[in-house]
């Protein structure tokens, strides 16, 4: 029976970079989940029967929302959902059912690669018809509903099991309960060539892959080891819990740090690989180096017609606006496309649609191609592996002689978190106000030659995204980048990127922080990081 709760509106529902996340007590306030749900539903226009993909990343929180969310679903019209086996789905996968099933959309629940557990954080998505992230039209339309709720529909009894795998009923519409790893890795099989990696993996080739106690656990055992005979042990850490182990499920220097301290150690493997809470997200390292995610995108899209999905060559590259010019390099030089989008995966749909780009990526170890509508951390780590059974060559050797060709872009992130909020305000509105003085400001060697708040026109629907993050750039093509995290949920992060091309091969065994020491010290001086936020230091570097 269909029931109608009276609700009042939540002011702080507005979505960020990907979807809406807080800490987990503040969704348990009274009818904070079901508020958000059905202003997704309110927004999405629904004519009756259509086909709604459930899935999260697991963590604590996921399957009390998700039986809300299908009981929502139920008395709200739709024909079918489809949920992953106890409530799993990894991102991608999700993008991928919703595509392969004919969905109008998915929700998917999961706050990435933000710590999880009963304090931790929590997130709900909306994703619409192409597999994609909703765009910001969508989002604001969702906002707009959450300001003025005033009730919303559930279904009074209980779904079926979500434990098991078939079919149920609730009242009219059909619970589907699915496999959650099975049609991915078919996915995966069309795309690679899991023949060659087999073979290079029986050849003595060895690897590790950390899941990180989060959702690709079962993707990835499934794949590497399964199908992919990789022996068992390779999946670290795979069993998805609703903490993650009480870590943080994020593929950087400091959450990552036990896998890439083996990957440096004299026994190293060949390959090591780590993804995040909901499987989008991808650290590529081989013995003795890890691979910056910006020059991963770069090597991707000059390799990938290495593999067969990619065989006939990719139409373009889309990168979003902070990631490093390596990949416009690779692009420059095959003459394809290259575009530069706000961050988010959301920006990159429409591109994808139009049939633009096939690969994208973000510096934030993202990387993605048309295969689906959002980034796949799975998905580059197998790119990686078919891109190694073709060329026979080390990680290190690959990388050596991709900066030969192209050149190499030093890179690094700074993430100031948790800063006072007032203060990042204030930073980086004064960082604005000052930038049509900045254009000739010498500062050091460096000279300003550009800057602006970066504002993107999208070129298939002519939307406009403002206030995308500062960029500074330097003659000779150097640039700093400030903006605001739009994923925290606690005060805010301020995050700092910073860039130098080097062409000289003699110079590319540099270490990123000395190659980029002028730019951050720089960094710090326009940006008045210290004066404002009285940190000395970032909290992470990527
Ligand atoms: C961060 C990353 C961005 C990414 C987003 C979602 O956003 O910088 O590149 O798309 O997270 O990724 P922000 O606004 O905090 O910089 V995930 O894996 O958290 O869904
Ligand atoms: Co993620």
């Amino acid at each position: 029976m269909i029931e109608t709760i009276a609700t009042t509106p939540y002011d702080d529902q507005k979505p960020g970079t990907s979807g809406l996340r807080k800490k987990v007590p503040h969704f348990q306030q009274p009818n904070y989940a079901a508020n958000f749900i059905q202003s997704i539903f309110d927004a999405a226009g629904l004519s009756g029967g259509e086909t709604l993909v459930i899935g999260g990343d697991g963590r604590f929180y996921n399957r009390e929302v998700i039986l809300t969310a299908i009981r929502m679903a139920a008395a709200n019209g739709y024909g079918r959902v489809i949920v992953g086996q106890g409530g799993l789905l990894s991102t991608p996968a999700a993008s991928n059912l919703i595509r392969k099933r004919g969905a109008s959309g998915g929700i998917i629940l999961s706050a990435s690669h933000n710590p999880g557990g009963p304090n931790g954080d929590f997130g709900i998505k909306y994703n619409i018809a192409n597999g994609g992230p909703a765009p910001e039209k969508i989002t604001e339309a969702i906002f707009e509903k959450t300001k003025t709720i005033s009730r919303y529909r559930i279904w009074t009894e209980t779904p079926p099991d979500i434990s098991r795998l078939g079919e149920a009923k609730l009242g009219d519409m059909v619970v589907e309960v699915i496999d959650p790893v099975a049609d991915y890795a078919a996915l995966m099989e069309q795309l690679f060539d899991f023949g060659k990696i087999r073979d290079l993996i029986a050849s003595g080739f060895t690897l590790a892959f950390d899941a990180m106690h989060a959702v690709t656990g079962p993707y990835a055992r499934e794949i590497l080891e399964n199908r992919l005979g990789a022996p068992q042990g390779t999946v670290r850490n795979g069993v998805p819990k609703e903490d993650f182990g009480g870590g943080h499920p994020d593929p950087n220097a400091v959450h990552a740090a036990e896998l890439i301290g083996t990957m440096m150690g004299d026994d190293a493997p060949d390959f090591g690989a780590a993804s995040d809470g909901d499987g989008d997200r991808n650290l590529i390292m081989g013995r003795g180096i890890v691979v910056s995610p910006s020059d991963s995108l770069a090597v991707l899209a000059a390799n990938a017609h290495l593999a067969p999905g990619y065989a006939g060559g990719i139409a373009g590259v889309a990168r979003s606006m902070p990631t490093s010019q390596a990949a416009d390099r690779v692009a420059e030089a095959r003459g394809i496309g290259i575009y530069e989008t706000p961050t988010g995966w959301k920006f990159f749909g429409n591109l994808l649609d139009a049939g633009k780009v096939t690969i994208c990526g973000e510096e934030s170890a993202g990387t993605g191609s048309n295969h689906v509508r959002e980034k796949d951390g799975l998905w580059a780590v197998l790119l990686w592996l078919n891109i190694l059974a073709e060329r026979r060559e080390s990680v290190k050797a690959i990388m050596e002689s991709h900066w030969a060709e192209f050149g190499r872009t030093f890179y690094q992130r700074h993430d100031y978190e948790e800063i006072d909020k007032r203060a990042a305000d204030g930073l980086m509105g004064s960082l604005h106000d000052r930038l049509a003085s900045m254009a000739g400001q010498r500062f050091g060697t460096l000279v300003v030659s550009e800057a602006d708040d970066f504002s993107y026109k999208d070129p298939v629907d002519g939307s406009v995204a403002t206030g995308q993050g500062i960029r500074i750039v330097f003659s000779g093509g150097s640039r700093i980048v400030y903006r605001l995290s739009g994923t925290g949920t606690k005060g805010a992060t301020l995050r700092v990127y910073i860039e130098r091309y080097e062409k000289d091969v003699s110079r590319h065994g540099q270490d990123p922080a000395e190659a980029l020491k002028e730019l951050i010290e720089t960094a710090d001086a326009i940006g008045e990081i210290r004066k404002r936020t009285g940190r000395s230091e970032p909290d992470v570097v990527t």
